[in-house]
C-alpha cells in the first residue's frame, strides 16, 4: 500500500456503478480502497478483484470467528485480490493468529471503535487488543479519529506498527488531529462519497493531510 495521500477510501456504496464512479473520481487522491459488507453484498465478491486492479484493497470483513473459520475467510478474501484484511481481536490470540498466518501478516486489528458505542465495550479493552495485535505479528491496528488522544495512547503500545484511523468527517473527527496523534492513514467514507463533488472533497482532504504531516 503506497503512503502518499494517506487516505484510505471507505467505499461503502451499494452498487457497482456507484463504486466505479467514486473510484474513478478520486483514484489520484487515495492510497487504498477499503471494502466492507454493504458493497460486497450489493455488488458481489468480485468487486474486490475489480477494485484491486485500481488500488490496493483492504477487505473490511471485521473477521470474528474461531481460528479455522477465520483462516478460511481470509484465504477467500486474499484469493479475490485483497492486499490486507481487518479482524476483530476480542476472539482471542489463536483466532487473530489464524488470520495473520493466512494473510501473511497483512492484518489490521480493530481496537477502540470510533462511534459513541465504541466506548462501551471496546474502549475498556483497547490497550489489550493493541498488545494482542503486536504479539501475533499483525500489520497494524484500527484506532479512532474521533478520539485522537486514544491514537496516541495506542501508539505507545504498538511501537512502529501501522495505525489506520476511521471517524474523519461524518463522525466528527479531523484528519489533521488523527495524523498528529500518530495515525499513518485516515479512513474516510461519507465525507468523500456523499460529497457533491467527491474529487474536490478528496483533494481537500489530501491537502489537509499534506499540511499536517
Ligand atoms: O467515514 P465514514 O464514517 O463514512 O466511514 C467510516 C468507515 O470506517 C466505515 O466503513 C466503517 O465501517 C469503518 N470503521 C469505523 O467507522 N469505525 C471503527 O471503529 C472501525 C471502522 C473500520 O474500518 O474498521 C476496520
Amino acid at each position: 500500500m503506497q503512503k502518499k495521500s494517506r487516505i484510505i477510501l471507505a467505499l461503502d456504496v451499494t452498487s457497482r456503478a456507484d463504486a466505479t464512479r467514486v473510484v474513478n473520481a478520486v483514484r489520484d487522491y487515495v492510497d487504498a480502497i477499503k471494502i466492507n459488507w454493504p458493497l460486497i453484498l450489493a455488488a458481489g465478491p468480485d468487486i474486490i478483484r475489480e477494485m484491486s486492479k485500481v488500488k490496493d484493497v483492504v477487505c473490511d470483513l471485521k473477521i470474528a470467528d474461531i481460528p479455522n473459520t477465520n483462516r478460511m475467510i481470509v484465504e477467500q478474501a486474499m484469493s479475490l485480490g485483497a492486499s490486507a484484511v481487518i479482524a476483530h481481536g476480542f476472539t482471542g490470540d489463536d483466532s487473530v493468529r489464524a488470520c495473520v498466518e493466512a494473510a501473511k501478516g497483512q492484518v489490521f486489528v480493530v481496537t477502540e471503535m470510533s462511534h459513541p458505542g465504541g466506548k462501551q465495550f471496546t474502549a475498556p479493552v483497547a490497550d489489550k487488543l493493541a498488545a494482542l495485535a503486536k504479539s501475533v505479528g499483525a500489520r497494524g491496528i484500527v484506532a479512532p479519529a474521533t478520539r485522537p488522544e486514544r491514537i496516541a495512547d495506542l501508539r505507545k503500545i504498538i511501537g512502529s506498527m501501522e495505525i489506520i484511523s476511521p471517524g474523519v468527517g461524518a463522525q466528527g473527527g479531523k484528519a489533521s488531529d488523527a495524523l498528529k496523534a500518530g495515525a499513518d492513514y485516515i479512513i474516510v467514507g461519507r465525507a468523500i462519497y456523499e460529497a457533491q463533488d467527491p474529487a474536490s472533497a478528496a483533494k481537500a482532504l489530501a491537502d489537509e493531510v499534506e499540511r499536517s504531516v
